[in-house]
């Protein structure tokens, strides 16, 4: 009996315990029930282990209809059994974010900026706790604005850096300013970056990712509504991000970071760039070609994971 019981207590169990994503949060052990309000889910009416507790891989994503489209081609990546086109939303009781579960992958939309994914990502990772996931990777597939790039590069961050490229997160608690480191796991963007010169004509960088709260002037937009600044104070600031090692701008990197890394969740954030920032701000690109590179970051990841489950 010694050496099983010291097993369950040694390295093994710590190993156990580490790879379980951690909620930080005394209060919800003393809860009775979970209602995950905004994804229609809930402890007591959903038994979460048995719809969740075989999660290797969390895919999110702006779009509803992009996370759907995921969800159809890892089903027929991964050649699992059924008609990917019947994949239904978990979440249906809700229109606020949609959710699809194909094998041990999980596809779920975020909406737009700071705000919508980090509601999104609470509630998503109280459900990986309560389903007792364990190790898990998390990725962000989107879109952004590159900076010094060709558009259709794909930008896997290295880190989600705030407007003075810094990277951090600053969220607002109770009146005061809380900062969080927003570094993202080294070795899962090594790993992608392989993928990524494994596949034909794919050109792949890893850099620092800009994450702002608006993409018109936040993101040095000359073209929206409104404008408190010139031409010449844009290009300066893209100047200084590129010399910063930012590569593309985006709006959701940085709260993803920060909260994969506070809940012990290997984190990845993989953009294709639409434009070159240095060269407009309009995305003047055809449908088909927005299509395309909008399939980018989904065709990396299904690599990754095909990989990992030992596919290819
Ligand atoms: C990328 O694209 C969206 C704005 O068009 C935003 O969600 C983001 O991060
Ligand atoms: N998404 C952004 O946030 N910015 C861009 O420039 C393009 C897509």
């Amino acid at each position: 009996m010694a050496p099983i019981l010291l097993n369950c207590m040694g390295s093994d169990h710590k190993d156990y315990i580490k790879q379980l994503v951690q909620v930080k949060n005394p209060y919800l052990d003393t809860m009775e029930e979970d209602i995950l309000y905004h994804l229609s889910l809930g402890t007591k009416t959903h038994n979460l282990p048995e719809m969740f507790g075989d999660i290797k891989f969390v895919c999110v994503g702006g779009s509803s209809n992009r996370m759907k489209a995921f969800a159809q081609f890892i089903h027929q990546e991964l050649e699992l059994p059924g008609n990917p086109e019947e994949v239904t939303d978990i979440c249906e009781a809700t229109d606020r974010y949609c959710m699809y579960k194909v094998g041990p992958v999980l596809s779920i939309s975020h909406g737009m900026g700071v705000p919508s994914i980090s509601i999104m990502l609470h509630e998503l990772i109280k459900l990986l706790h309560h389903a007792q996931c364990r190790d898990v990777v998390l990725f962000r597939l989107g879109t952004s604005g590159g900076v010094g790039l060709a558009p259709g590069t794909v930008v896997v961050t290295d880190k989600a850096v705030d407007y003075s490229f810094l990277p951090q997160f600053e969220q607002v608690v109770l009146g005061k300013v809380i900062t969080r480191s927003t570094e993202l796991d080294e070795g899962v963007a090594n790993e992608l970056l392989q993928c990524s010169s494994e596949l034909q004509n794919f050109p792949t960088v890893i850099g620092n990712t800009l994450c702002t709260h608006d993409f018109y002037e936040g993101q040095g937009r000359l073209d929206g509504a409104l404008c408190s600044f010139s031409h010449e104070d844009k290009l300066e600031y893209l100047r200084k991000a590129y010399e910063a090692g930012v590569r593309n701008i985006e709006m959701e990197s940085s709260v993803f970071a920060a909260m994969c890394r506070v809940c012990g969740l290997k984190g990845a954030v993989v953009c294709v760039a639409l434009l070159n920032r240095f060269e407009g701000d309009q995305i003047t690109a055809s449908h088909d070609v927005l299509v395309e590179y909008q399939q980018r970051p989904q065709v990396l990841v299904s690599h990754f994971i095909k990989k990992r489950l030992g596919h290819v």
